[in-house]
Order: C-alpha cells, then structure tokens, then sequence
C-alpha cells in the first residue's frame, strides 16, 4: 500500500516502457534483482501511442531506432529507406553527424576490447529526424516491420525531479551537509560539515570531474564560478574543434538540447544541483557544496529545455560525450548527476549501453528516485532504476529524518536516501542568488558530491569501491525500513578517516619552556591515498622514555585551520623526551619518519 502518486510523471511513465527490452537487460545485468522485481515490458501499441501524440510525452518528429548488432550501414540505410527522414545519425558524441571532419582517433588502442564493445553497441543506435508525412506512431510501425529493427521508440520527454521550493522559515540552512556533531547540528545531514569541522578541506592537486546533465549552470555564480569546468585543450572562440572531440569550442560543456557550446543555466535547477555538489566552500559568501574546496569541478552538459523537458536522446549523447573526455581526452569525469527521469509501469533499459559505456570508464551516476511517491520495485523509474553497478538511485530525505513522502521508494530499487527537502542552494536570478528547493533532485547531488568527495579521498577507488563505500557507511534509519535498501542513508562524516593504520612515531622533543605544546602532523594514514592523519586518529597517547603513560589527546585548529594535537602542559615537565602513539581505525601498523610527524612545541 503506498499513496496515490502526488507528482506521477504520466507523460513519461508507462509510455518508456515501449523501449525496454528485457531479454537485453537480463543478458548484460548479472544478479538482476532489479530486472526481476518488475513485470516484463510491454510494447505499447501504435493506437496507445497515437492517443499520446501532441501531449508533450515525446518529440513529435524524432525517434530512436536501436538496430541488432548483425545490421550493417547498408541495412540501416535500407530500413530507413522505407521513411525517408530528414537525416538520421548515430546517437552518439556526435563526431560523425555535424559536417565535421572525422578526427584521429588518439587513443583506441589504449582501450578495453569492453569499451570498444560499449562503443559498437551505442553505434546501433540511430537518431532518426523525421519528415513531415509521417508521424511518430506511423513511422513506429512502419519500422517494427523491419527485423534488423531490434527497437524503435519515441524521443521521450523525461522531467526534472525538483518539486515547488519551498520558502518555510524553520528550514536551516545546509542541513544537509551537517551531522549531531556540528553547529548548528542535523543528525540526518550528510556529515560533511563534521569533516570541515576536523579541518578537512576537499581539496587535491588534480580535481576530479562531476558531470551535471541538467538545465545548465550559472557560471558567473560567486559561489560556482571557481568550480567550473573549462576545457584545457579547447579555445573558446576560434571556431575551431581544438581537441577534436567534435565540438566546436566545448570550453565549458556543451549543449545537447540545442547543439550549441552554450551551457548557462536558463532554469535554475541545474545551478542549484551544481551548488550542492561543489559550492564554495569557505569563501564567505553563500552555501558550500559538499566538496567546495576546490577538489571537484562541475561539468555542465545541458540536456534540458528552458522549461525543464529532457529528451532522452540529448541525455544518452551526453553520456557519450562525457565517457569520451573521460577516456580519450583525460579529463577525470568521476560522476555525473541526473537529476531527471521518466516512470513507467514496466522496466525499461534502453540505453543502458551507454551508462556501462561510463561504469567501465570509471564513472558512477547518480540519479533521482523520482517525485512520484510511488514503489519502484514495481513501477520503474528510468534511469535511476537501471540495473548497472555504477548507478545509484537517490531517494529523498527529510530533515527529520524520514523519506518524503513524494519520494519514490522500494528496498531493492531506491539504493540510499540522502537530503532532499529544504535544500538550500544557488540558483540563476542573479550571481549571489539562492533558494530552496525540493525533491529527489535535491538529494541526488548529494551522493554525486559525496562521490566525488571519496574519488579526491581515494582517486584510485574503482566502481564497486566507490559504490561499497557510499552504501556500507551509510547510516541506518529505522524510519526508512522497507522503503530504502538497508535503510541507508547518506553519511560521509568518517570518511576521511578511511584507510587508517595504527603507527608509532617518536617525537623526540625535549621541552625547553613552558610556553605550550602542540603536535602537529603533516603525516598521512597512506603514503599513497594521503588521507591525512589530522583527519583519523580514533586515540594519541603520549609514552614517556619509560614506556609509561602521559596522557591522550584533545584537539585543536590553529589560525590556518589546521588540526593540532593539544596537552595538558602539566603532563610534560621540562627536559621529557616522549614518544606519541596514535590508535586508528583498522589495526594495521606502520612507522612514521620525525619529518613526517612534526612536533613541535610553541603557543
Ligand atoms: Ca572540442
Ligand atoms: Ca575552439
Ligand atoms: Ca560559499
């Protein structure tokens, strides 16, 4: 038993089922839990899709055609034969399709025979613009006569996941990046403000990508305007494909919804996802994302109309677009953010090429629930349902920590609930703009925050790292049982504390006053994760030359934010050598060099 949908997409529900193909889905999704939970697809018929047609549901002159993978070039330009389109193309980066010289491919031979694979299976797509004589029904079924046809949909119309912001008084602000541990506090936040708290700034030397495939991004925004992509072999301007990827003067993104390098915001949702995954942080104005410090960058993809309509076509060629910065012109994509969907009452994995095309390049996804306040273990939301590792299905929680109640949810379809009501964030009506806004929109930037959060933790994590982490130290809530897998929700508040290994470190000081003591460390719990050891130590104990115990640890942050270990000066008379022993997490063990554990004593 579950409400009446509040927010039911019926333009995009049952009718996406027509693309599913389940056979497919159960071939490539080992373990399809997901794929089993639901009914099998349905085709809808020509007359259903005729009583949808001028409703908005679909494109009224695209479809998009999946040929089986024995079609040759010779038989797609014969099925197409038989409805003479305007044009049709491959759905896919748009390298061939835009009059554009066929640049060198660098990197093919660094690639995976599965990426090639991943590749040759979005080239079975087509994009197929038609002609005014024929209608989408129409064309439907002339084209599903076709046996080397193996699907033929409409370019559905998929919806942003925000509903109607809300303006309530006794919202706190950034709730979501909080935990009972910080001021103010929200013990259903996410946590990251704990991290901060303890002097963690998200921060590396070689920022990691979120692509955020949505109505846009202010990129003026105080608050973004330093967490942008811009491309580093592409200049802007020249009118000139400097990097060869098929987009001319992709400095900041592109726009799939109207074929321009024009990526600003003409909606605000996407700027307000965008702020909630890399706003920055410490910078005195505004919010702060959930890494603002400069370790993730936004990439803004536009998908979406200025009215918040998505095709899903202009999303698949994102999803090429983004793998190949990834894989071939080294850009670090670790995720990308779509805070958008269509529910159907049936599965529907068309497309799912293209998200295993980006779990194999490394990249995860994020993705809204859905606002329908529906069960998706029996309807399914698209694409936060599909059966793919590195897709995440984000429902929508409370600042009480409860799911909303316009939350889809299902415990084997909604993976993790994360904040999603009252989220505070920028928006597009001027540069020091900001709003509230609700839904699972809202929640979902905080697990592609969250991953990119771990990504510049651990830059080497793979997909199934990545994933094991977000969900096995998720908090658990009795209030989300039977409605999210596990119960989960998110919670980063000790992952800086990841990879920790107990050590000794001998210091060696010798204290010649008693102006104070403090221990600083510019250690790190890995040599190659540089996690550091600021951020971990569950205990320090200090030993005198005797082996016998000083005292433990409280903390301090020094002007500069840093974490210094602080004592008790009455523990540490003048002239007492000591050695320090910090106690983390996981046991192990390894010795410290003194430059690498710097003490020292002073104010
Ligand atoms: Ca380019
Ligand atoms: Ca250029
Ligand atoms: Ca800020």
């Amino acid at each position: 038993m579950h409400p009446l949908p509040r927010f039911y997409i019926a333009c995009t529900a049952s009718a996406i089922a027509v693309a599913a193909s389940l056979a497919s889905a159960a071939q490539v999704a080992p373990g399809a839990e997901i794929a089993s939970a639901v009914p099998a697809a349905r085709a809808l018929s020509i007359d259903e899709l005729r009583a949808m047609e001028g409703s908005q549901r679909f494109d009224s002159t695209r479809l998009i055609v999946k040929f089986r993978s024995d079609a040759t070039e010779a038989d797609k330009e014969q099925a197409m034969r038989a409805i003479t389109p305007t044009s049709h193309q491959r759905l896919r980066g748009g390298r061939q399709d835009r009059g554009l010289a066929k640049v060198t491919d660098l990197s093919l031979a660094s690639e995976s025979p599965q990426t090639r694979a991943h590749a040759r299976a979005m080239d079975r797509y087509e994009l197929v613009h038609l002609n005014r004589l024929w209608s989408v029904p129409s064309a439907i079924a002339q084209l599903r006569r076709n046996p080397l046809v193996e699907d033929v949909q409409p370019d559905w119309m998929l919806q942003l996941q925000d509903v109607a912001p809300s303006n309530d008084a006794a919202f706190t602000n950034l709730w979501g990046v909080q935990s009972a541990a910080t001021s103010p506090a929200n013990p259903f936040g996410t946590g990251a403000a704990e991290l901060w708290q303890q002097g963690y700034a998200c921060k590396t030397t070689q920022p990691v990508y979120v692509a955020v495939l949505d109505t846009g991004v202010r990129s003026t925004h105080e608050d973004l305007k330093d967490n942008i992509f811009t491309n580093p072999a592409e200049k802007a301007g020249d009118g000139i494909d400097n990097d060869g990827n098929g987009f001319i003067d992709d400095f900041r993104g592109w726009n799939f919804y109207s074929h321009t390098n024009n990526t600003e915001d003409d909606h605000s949702h996407g700027t307000h996802v965008a702020g909630t995954i890399a706003a920055r942080h410490n910078n005195g104005l505004g919010v702060a994302g959930i890494c603002g410090d400069g370790g993730v960058k936004i990439l803004p993809v536009k998908v979406c109309s200025s009215g918040g309509s998505c095709p899903t076509s202009a999303v698949l060629e994102a999803l090429s677009y983004v793998v190949d910065l990834k894989t071939r012109r080294g850009i670090n994509v670790v995720a990308v953010n779509l805070s958008l969907g269509g529910m159907s009452d049936t599965a529907n994995n068309s497309g799912i090429e293209y998200f295993q095309a980006a779990r194999d390049a490394n990249i995860m996804v994020a993705a809204a629930a859905g606002n329908n306040g529906s069960n998706t273990d029996v309807k399914f939301m698209w694409p936060a349902n599909m059966d793919v590792e590195n897709i995440i299905a984000v429902g929508n929680l409370k600042q009480d920590g409860t799911l909303s109640s316009t939350s889809n949810f299902g415990v084997t379809s909604v993976d993790i609930a994360a904040p999603g009501t009252g989220i505070y964030s920028t928006v597009i009506s001027s540069d020091s703009a900001y709003q509230w806004k609700n839904g699972t929109s809202m929640a979902s930037p905080h697990v592609a925050g969250a991953i990119g959060l771990y990504r510049v933790l651990h830059p080497t994590a793979t997909v199934q790292e990545t994933r094991n982490a977000l969900l096995s130290s998720a908090a658990v809530e009795p209030s989300l049982n039977g409605k999210v897998a596990g119960s989960r929700r998110l919670d980063v508040s000790h992952w800086a504390w990841g990879k920790a290994t107990s050590f000794q470190a001998q210091c060696g000081i010798s204290l010649t006053t008693r102006a104070g003591l403090w221990i600083r460390t510019t250690a790190y719990s890995d040599s190659t994760l540089r996690t550091p050891l600021a951020q971990m130590g569950t205990a320090l104990t200090f030993y005198n030359a005797q082996g016998g115990l000083m005292g433990s640890y409280s903390r301090k942050t020094d002007a500069n934010g840093q974490v210094l270990w602080s004592y008790s000066l009455s523990q540490f008379p003048v002239g007492t050598q000591f050695s320090v022993n910090v106690r983390t997490d996981d046991g192990g063990s390894r010795t410290y060099t003194s430059a690498e554990l710097a003490c020292y004593a002073g104010h």
